[in-house]
């Protein structure tokens, strides 16, 4: 394919999106002129967004990095020169032996996360050469790590219903997610449900596109999932909705549950949700009269305080009715786990010497390269752009700034937190490499085999950590393994069934694999949770210190219903900061035709709290707290209740003017799994 200067080969998506498309890459004279969907792929069936049918532009973008350069200006600054890898290479490799000598191999810490979905690159060779190295751990919590510890609470593995089967519920409730912007291929299929009398209902803090469809959209104030969930659990109860065979077979807790809901009625939920007591009631007895019924979570829900206990609250609705039994009922909250592969043959633990290194949340970096003691004195960044997407970006900025902190940054582009590395090493697009692809949602497994040669001197992950490996003196075998190797060890002695089938050469043939579905007809008798049953009391979390039956527990930093600012609060508005729709996190925040139709970052204010500020749709305000400030355009909107405002977009630094929504975010964590609580915000909001 690579050598092939016509044609149309076929691709996988790389983001972080759940979707993992099938591509096809139509290539002219050597480069790719346009990217579609495949439509041989069974679950995305030649359907792509807006953003990657404009990949090519992000390939070959006039600023993408083609060669490896040595910061010559101020950190952040972006000023560098031209050097090559053999030089960029001796260099890092020098200062990481220095540092190792001088203050053990502690002091260094990667930095990553899934800019690119491809396993080899995010969970292979890096893996191995920061194992050997002996580099501080990361916990890579930033993104669904509170939902999926309060989900496997629950339900113990990490999976639920598959794609293919939401078709056949007759109602979906898309809870805390925005599918229409993060999970295309979801909402083809919800409106083939609908198509045969599927009711859609969506639940969350604003009337995102995905709301906007529905057939009846709830909006609730942020971090209250929780009691809405409660609040229909007492329904349930109350009016002999649940299925009592399915309780007694397959839940242990139910006793306790239902005498602990007897406290959430419909009047108190609704006092702290700010959503009717009528509305909740109905929404019950909907819930609990409608079958199939389907759960969607998304991730917007967990990002609070509390967004551990949201997921395992919610996650226990389909065990109360049975759901579970239904084909096309019981929830979702991730696949991943169906796709579960030898992650120690790729990750190579044994390489380790000291298991006992220190680990650092990757939602506290500020705070960790601020006051770590002994500290973190050089950082490898790559696949993540932390000084935009991680919370409390005033804080990483100082952080990374730090003139005795050794930065390398690999990327595709000069992003805001490459302006503060020493070092910049080019990445290689994934369509450059070899790489294999799953899905934290559908059950396809696909390989992607390089169609276009490297761009300039663009590396892959793959052979950067291999070339500082050898650097290093690592003699390793596993540092000479190719990715064919890689691949072969991924798919072998998995110890996970569905895996059973899945080979490189069942890829190569076909690009896309189904992963073995049959032991999901015994899904419910292999739950892996201590009593192998759905826990509806969780003594494990008891053990953790958490509520072991689903308890609301409200914001450490924001309002409820119940709890409304006072006069004199300083910052009486949450601030919501979820993703947009042309963006990928920040990825694609250069690229023009997007940009384009984002526009700018917005904030959407309901017109009530924008009245008494004197602000009008499209006058410029000033969203600050105590971390931060920045300035956005307002759009005066009911789409949220009073007292929420809502920002989307992870926006780059643009004319010197950074308009970064993680200034305002906190760097806490949430209460379960180390996750981030970026929606857990309170703000002022000004005219400017
Ligand atoms: N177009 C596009 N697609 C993407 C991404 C992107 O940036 N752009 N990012 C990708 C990634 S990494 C992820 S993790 C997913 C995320 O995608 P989703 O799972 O859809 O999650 P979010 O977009 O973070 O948030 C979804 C919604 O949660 C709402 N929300 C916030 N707080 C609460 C709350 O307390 N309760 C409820 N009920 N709702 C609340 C927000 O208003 C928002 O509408 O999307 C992936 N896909
Ligand atoms: N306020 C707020 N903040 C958020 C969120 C939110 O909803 N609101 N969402 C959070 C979530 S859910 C997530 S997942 C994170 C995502 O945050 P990140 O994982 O940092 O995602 P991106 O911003 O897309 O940055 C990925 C970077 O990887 C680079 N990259 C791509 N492919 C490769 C490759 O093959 N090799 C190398 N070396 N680099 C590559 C890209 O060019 C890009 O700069 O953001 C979080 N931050
Ligand atoms: S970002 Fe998501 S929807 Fe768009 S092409 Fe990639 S996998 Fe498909
Ligand atoms: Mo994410």
């Amino acid at each position: 394919m690579i050598h092939e200067e016509n044609g149309i080969f076929p691709a996988v998506c790389p983001l972080d999106c759940p979707d993992t498309c099938g591509l096809l890459l139509h290539k002219e004279n050597g480069k790719i002129v346009k990217v579609t969907g495949n439509p041989a792929h069974p679950i995305t069936q030649g359907a792509i967004c807006n953003k990657v049918r404009n990949m090519a532009e992000r390939v070959y973008h006039p600023e993408r990095v083609l060669y490896p350069m040595r910061r010559v200006g101020a950190k952040g600054e972006g000023k560098f020169e031209r050097i090559g890898w053999d030089e960029a290479i001796a260099e890092i490799a020098g200062r990481f032996k220095a540092l190792i000598e001088e203050h053990g191999p502690e002091s260094i810490l990667p930095y990553n996360f899934y800019g690119n979905m491809g396993i080899l690159s995010v969970e292979g060779m890096d893996r191995r050469f920061f194992n050997r190295l002996g580099a501080s751990k990361l916990q890579r919590s930033i993104c669904t790590a509170a939902g999926n510890a309060g989900w496997k609470y629950t339900m113990g593995f990490g999976g639920g219903v598959s794609p293919e089967d939401t078709v056949k519920a007759k109602l979906i409730i898309v809870w805390g997610g925005n599918l229409v912007s993060t999970n295309m291929h979801q909402i083809a299929l919800i409106e083939k449900a609908r198509k045969q009398g599927a009711k859609l209902v969506v639940i969350d803090v604003h009337k995102n596109r995905t709301g906007q469809r529905a057939d009846w959209f709830i909006p609730l104030h942020p971090g209250t999932d929780t009691a809405l969930a409660l609040g229909m659990m007492h329904v349930l109860f109350a009016r002999g909705l649940v299925n009592e065979p399915f309780l007694a077979r397959y839940t242990v807790g139910h006793e306790q549950l239902r005498e602990h809901v007897k406290a959430y009625t419909p009047e108190r939920v609704s006092a702290i949700t700010g959503i009717p007591a009528g509305d909740i009631e109905a929404l019950a007895v909907m819930y609990g009269e409608t079958s199939p019924a389907y759960i969607h979570m998304g991730n917007g829900l967990q990002h609070h305080d509390n967004g551990g206990m949201n997921v395992r609250a919610i996650s226990c609705l389909p065990a109360l009715t049975g759901q579970w039994l239904v084909p096309g009922g019981g929830a979702y909250k991730m696949n991943s786990a169906y796709a579960d592969m030898n992650t120690d043959a790729l990750e190579r633990p044994e390489l380790r010497h000291d298991h006992d290194a220190r680990t650092i949340n990757m939602n506290r970096i500020g705070e960790a390269l601020l006051t770590l003691d002994p500290p973190i004195r050089a950082m490898f960044v790559y696949c993540s752009n932390p000084v935009v997407v991680a919370p409390d970006t005033n804080k990483v900025e100082r952080g990374f700034s730090r003139e005795d902190l050794f930065t390398v940054v690999h990327d595709l582009f000069l992003t805001d937190t490459a302006k503060f590395a020493d070092i910049v090493l080019p990445a290689t697009s994934s369509f450059e490499n070899t790489d294999l692809y799953a899905s934290y949602w559908h059950h396809y497994i696909q390989i992607q085999e390089p169609v276009i040669p490297a761009r300039g001197e663009s590396k892959s992950n793959v052979e950067v950590f291999k070339l500082l490996a050898a650097a290093m003196g690592f003699e390793d075998e596993a540092f000479l393994d190719t990715e064919e190797d890689m691949i072969r060890q991924a798919l072998q002695n998995t110890g996970n069934p569905y895996m059973e089938g899945v080979t490189l050469e069942g890829l190569r043939e076909q690009r896309m694999v189904k992963l073995n579905m049959a032991p999901k007809e015994q899904y419910l008798d292999q739950l892996q949770t201590p009593s192998g049953k759905i826990e509806l009391y969780s003594s494990a979390m008891a053990e953790a210190g958490l509520p072991p039956l689903p308890t609301y527990v409200p914001l450490a930093e924001g309002y409820d219903g119940e709890r409304r600012p006072g006069a004199d609060e300083a910052y009486p508005l949450m601030f919501v900061s979820p993703p947009n729709h042309s963006f990928l996190n920040s990825t694609f925040g250069n690229v023009e035709k997007l940009t384009a139709l984002e526009k700018n970052p917005l904030l959407q204010i309901h017109p009530q709290d924008a009245a008494p500020r004197g602000i009008e749709d499209g006058d410029m305000v000033v969203v600050q707290n105590d971390r931060g400030s920045y300035r956005v355009k307002a759009a005066v909107t009911e789409k949220m209740l009073p007292g929420t405002v809502v920002s989307q977009g992870l926006w780059w630094e643009q004319g010197g003017e950074r308009r970064r929504a993680n200034a305002l975010t906190p760097d806490r964590l949430a209460d379960m799994g180390g996750g981030a609580v970026f929606f857990s915000t309170v703000v002022e909001v000004k005219r400017q």
